[in-house]
């Protein structure tokens, strides 16, 4: 810093800066070998991308590191003053007459929508090497995470056309947060594939930045152990989705083409489009500006918890998630004894699992953010290395949650829930399978295996509850971990994006057994009086008249072969299933 000719104004600022915050440590090993110009330079460039990409810039995040591990040494719990209780929200049930009006609803709105999908994580649950959006959803089909969620939402923009002058539609936009982890390959998966159908420009990708780390409890930051010149960095969390959305001016510009609702969803759950057209139906017709999406939660499971706080002043209260580790020891200190635990009578916890799965109103959403910059109530985690808490194992940093955004909206802001059966809306793919084979018994494995055999146990349901004949499934365990497995009934999302496409479909008259699969591909195919046996698969063409299926389809079908997920001669995206798909013989009609 001596020779500050080496320096622009503007990084004159910055050290100015980093030294007014108690950072001066950062430069006390730095020489004066002109070797090191470069990296200098580099150094303050990162200082300066750590600046602009946090609301308020470093020198905010440094205050807000200071307090917020002050109050953890001080074993301040966040919720102090707040009382739990259970809150109201909209429980639906599939299939009834109210479920299928919301719905409709939901399609009419969706050509108002944008979807926000946060995909900047690594996933290190799962340890899965490649990125979770290029996962199969499911092997019979063997389609990746970012086709089925892009084919959902074109499904979804051709439905929703109908209700308005084809001059006036606007193509859905997606935007894809990403980070340094996700960012190529995402973008990659999506240009090898002509973006699974959708025009690019409909694609945006934002990456988010990582933040500082942080070596004490005076936030003083901390160094790369290789490099002194560089500051470490760790990811802040999926709530950054908020300022990176308000900064990209992307939020003005769709509320000019009158674009009306937000929804975020996360990376790997591939039964949410099942739940998204009810949900945003319910957001429509109660008006509400923030819906949360949950399901019926078993006491202790790691999602958080929908919970309404109310302040002990009178004056404030929030319906919010409430994560898992933070509900029991919440619910203990105000005087339920037993924390969290499951309703005898339901079997579940009276506060219903965060599914994080968000719908915002566009509206509304700008004025809060113009508020607050995107800015996100933040959370500090450090692992101390003594009672004192005097000093960390690691280094730590700030993080943040999207689902936190309602934290800082006024007691007049209408934010509500909807409770939807897990087995139609939930099944993400977060857990490796060894950690899955774990999970205790009556609890979701969340893993490849699960995720894979809800899709089939959800469109059975479906099917069934359309009045088809399906048979019972069978049990088997995979990779430790035991499962349904229902016939593997796949369809695309332009065959039947809600339950009414469904029941146009097909008749009574159907049936199919378990060892089966049927996979349809296709807008006019109907089932009319099929009775599968084994595997079929029906492509029709856009456009093509409609495709009756009907009479016996019989052959030896395709059958799952047991896999160990510690074979590494099988390809890692199939043996964390615990099963790979055996090609007898299928029927396969284009
Ligand atoms: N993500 C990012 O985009 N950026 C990041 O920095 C981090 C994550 P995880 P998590 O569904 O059961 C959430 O790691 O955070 C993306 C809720 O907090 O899978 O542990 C990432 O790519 C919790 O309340 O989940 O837990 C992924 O798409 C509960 O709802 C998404 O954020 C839980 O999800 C979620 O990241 C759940």
């Amino acid at each position: 810093l001596k020779n500050l000719s080496l320096l622009s104004p503007q990084q004159i600022e910055l050290a100015k800066m980093l030294l007014k915050e108690g950072q001066k440590h950062l430069f006390d090993d730095w020489s004066d070998a002109d070797l090191d110009v470069e990296k200098k330079k580099a150094f303050f460039d990162q200082v300066a991308l750590l600046d602009s990409s946090y609301p308020g810039g470093l020198a905010s995040y440094i205050e807000n590191a200071r307090q917020l591990l002050a109050d953890s040494k001080a074993g301040k719990n966040p919720y102090d003053g707040f009382t739990p209780s259970v809150p109201a929200g909209e429980v639906l049930t599939f299939g009834d007459e109210n479920f299928m009006k919301l719905e409709e609803a939901g399609v009419k709105e969706a050509r108002n929508a944008i979807f926000v999908l946060v995909a900047g994580g690594l996933g290190e649950r799962l340890g899965y090497k490649g990125i979770k959006l290029a996962l199969p959803v499911e092997t019979t089909t063997g389609k990746c995470f970012l086709q089925h969620y892009i084919e959902s939402i074109l499904a979804l923009q051709e439905a929703s056309s109908k209700f308005v002058q084809a001059e006036l539609l606007n193509k859905i936009p997606l935007v894809i947060m990403t980070s340094d982890d996700t960012h190529a390959r995402t973008a990659e998966l999506l240009e090898s594939n002509s973006y699974f159908g959708m025009e690019s420009s409909q694609v945006k990708l934002l990456k988010q930045e990582k933040v500082a780390c942080l070596a004490d409890n005076d936030a003083r930051l901390a160094l790369d152990p290789n490099d002194k010149y560089k500051i470490q960095t760790k990811p802040h969390g999926h709530g950054d989705v908020h300022s990176l959305l308000y900064t990209s001016g992307l939020l003005e510009q769709w509320k000019g083409t009158g674009r009306k609702w937000v929804l975020f969803f996360q990376d790997t759950n591939g039964l949410l489009f099942k739940a998204i057209p009810a949900s945003l139906g319910v957001s429509a017709t109660k008006g509400y500006n923030v819906n949360s999406l949950a399901v019926p939660r078993k006491a202790k499971e790691a999602i958080g918890g929908i919970t309404k706080l109310t302040h002990a002043d009178g004056r404030r209260s929030m319906v919010i998630n409430v994560e898992y580790n933070q509900l029991d020891p919440l619910l203990r200190a105000t005087g339920h004894s037993d924390g969290d635990v499951n309703d005898p009578e339901t079997g579940f916890s009276p506060y219903p699992g965060n599914i994080n799965q968000l719908i915002l109103e566009l509206g509304s959403y700008i004025e809060e953010l113009k508020k607050t910059q995107g800015a996100i109530a933040e959370f500090v985690n450090p692992k101390y290395t003594d009672s004192a808490k005097t000093a960390f194992k690691s280094s730590t940093r700030l993080e943040c949650m999207m689902q936190d955004y309602p934290k800082t909206l006024p007691p007049s802001a209408k934010v509500g829930f909807t409770v939807m059966d897990t087995w139609l809306a939930y099944a993400p793919v977060k857990n490796n399978p060894e950690d899955a084979a774990k999970v205790p018994k009556g609890n979701p494995y969340h893993s490849a295996t699960s995720g894979e055999m809800a899709i089939y146990r959800a469109n059975s349901l479906i099917l069934r509850k359309a009045g088809l004949t399906i048979s019972e499934p069978l049990k088997d365990v995979f990779n430790g971990q035991e499962v349904e497995v229902w016939p593997r009934v796949t369809w695309s999302p332009k065959w039947a994006l809600i339950f009414k496409d469904v029941r146009e479909k097909v008749n009574n008259k159907c049936s199919i057994t378990q060892k089966s699969a049927l996979v349809v591909n296709g807008q006019k195919v109907s089932l009319d009086g099929l009775n599968l046996d084994g595997t079929l698969i029906i492509n029709a063409a856009d456009g093509a008249e409609v495709v009756k299926l009907s009479g016996v389809v019989l052959n030896k079908g395709w059958s799952l072969e047991h896999v160990d997920y510690k074979d590494n001669s099988i390809p890692e995206k199939i043996r964390i299933r615990g099963f790979k798909i055996e090609k007898v013989e299928q029927l396969e009609i284009n």
